[in-house]
C-alpha cells in the first residue's frame, strides 16, 4: 500500500511544513489517539466530576473519528491510549490521589462511571465512538506520558515506526507530556489542533504556541483537514 503514498511530500503545518524532510509513509508513522475514555469526556467521568465542561473535551470526537477512519484505510499504524490505575491501586501516588480528591473526583473513588480511572471500570473505557478495533495497538499508561512506564517507545521501534501524529485529550497534559516525550526520543511529531481539547480553552492555545516555538521546539502543528488533503493529493 505504500507505493500509493509513495509521493507524499509534506502537511500544511506550523511552524514548518511536516515531516521536516518529507518521509511520510503509513509504514513510518502512527497516528497516537490520547485517552478518548469516557472519564475524560464522558458523563459523570472523571473530567466531568470535577466541574469542566465536557463540551470542550467532546468536540474533538467528530474530527478524530474522520481522521481515523481514512488512516485505517491506508493502513497507517493506529495507536490508543487509556489512562488509568490497577484495581488495587498499587500504582497511583498518594500525591496524585490526593489532589484528585480535593478537587472532587478521587481517583480510585466510586463516581457514576464505576470507580474513577481505574482500569475494567466503565468510566476508564474508550468511547465508542473511537473504539480500537481488534490488531489496533492500546497502550495502558498510569501517568500523563504516554512513555512512562509502558512499552510504547518498544512497540514504536519494532514496528519501524519515526512520525507521530497526536491527537486526544487532554492537549496540555497527556498530549503535551508525550509530544514532548517523543520528541526527544527523537519522533518527528505533528499535533493536529481540531483533534485535541483542553479542560481550558486558554491552556489548549498556550500548548500549540509552546509547540511552534523555537522554530518547533517539539514538531509540528497542523489542522486534520490540512493532513487529510496531503493524503488525498497523493491518492489523487
Ligand atoms: C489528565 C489527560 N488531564 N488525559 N489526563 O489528567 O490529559
Amino acid at each position: 500500500m505504500s507505493e500509493v503514498l509513495e509521493q507524499f511530500t509534506t502537511v500544511q503545518s506550523e511552524p514548518y511544513p511536516w515531516p521536516f524532510d518529507g518521509d511520510l509513509r503509513p509504514e513510518n508513522t502512527a497516528l497516537i489517539i490520547i485517552d478518548m475514555q469516557t472519564d475524560f469526556c464522558g458523563e459523570g467521568g472523571y473530567v466531568d466530576s470535577m466541574g469542566y465542561d465536557i463540551a470542550l473535551t467532546r468536540a474533538p470526537i467528530e474530527p478524530i473519528k474522520n481522521l481515523l477512519a481514512r488512516l485505517r484505510e491506508l493502513k497507517f499504524h493506529i495507536i490508543h491510549t487509556r489512562e488509568g490505575h490497577r484495581p488495587d491501586l498499587a500504582d497511583l501516588p498518594a500525591n496524585k490521589r490526593w489532589r484528585s480528591r480535593r478537587i472532587g473526583a478521587g481517583i480510585g473513588d466510586a463516581g457514576p462511571c464505576g470507580k474513577i480511572l481505574v482500569r475494567g471500570e466503565p468510566g476508564w473505557e474508550i468511547i465508542p465512538e473511537l473504539a480500537p478495533l481488534p490488531g489496533e495497538v492500546i497502550i495502558d499508561k498510569p501517568g500523563k506520558g504516554s512513555f512512562y512506564a509502558t512499552d510504547l517507545e518498544f512497540v514504536l521501534h519494532t514496528r519501524g515506526i519515526r512520525n507521530i501524529v497526536l491527537t486526544g485529550i487532554t492537549t496540555d497534559v497527556c498530549v503535551h507530556t508525550t509530544m514532548r516525550d517523543a520528541n526527544d526520543r527523537g519522533f518527528e511529531c505533528v499535533l493536529l489542533h481540531d483533534c485535541c481539547a483542553a479542560t481550558d480553552p486558554a491552556n489548549h492555545a498556550a500548548a500549540l504556541q509552546m509547540i511552534k516555538m523555537q522554530g518547533g521546539v517539539f514538531g509540528a502543528v497542523a489542522h486534520s483537514q490540512d493532513f487529510l488533503a496531503a493524503l488525498q493529493t497523493v491518492n489523487g
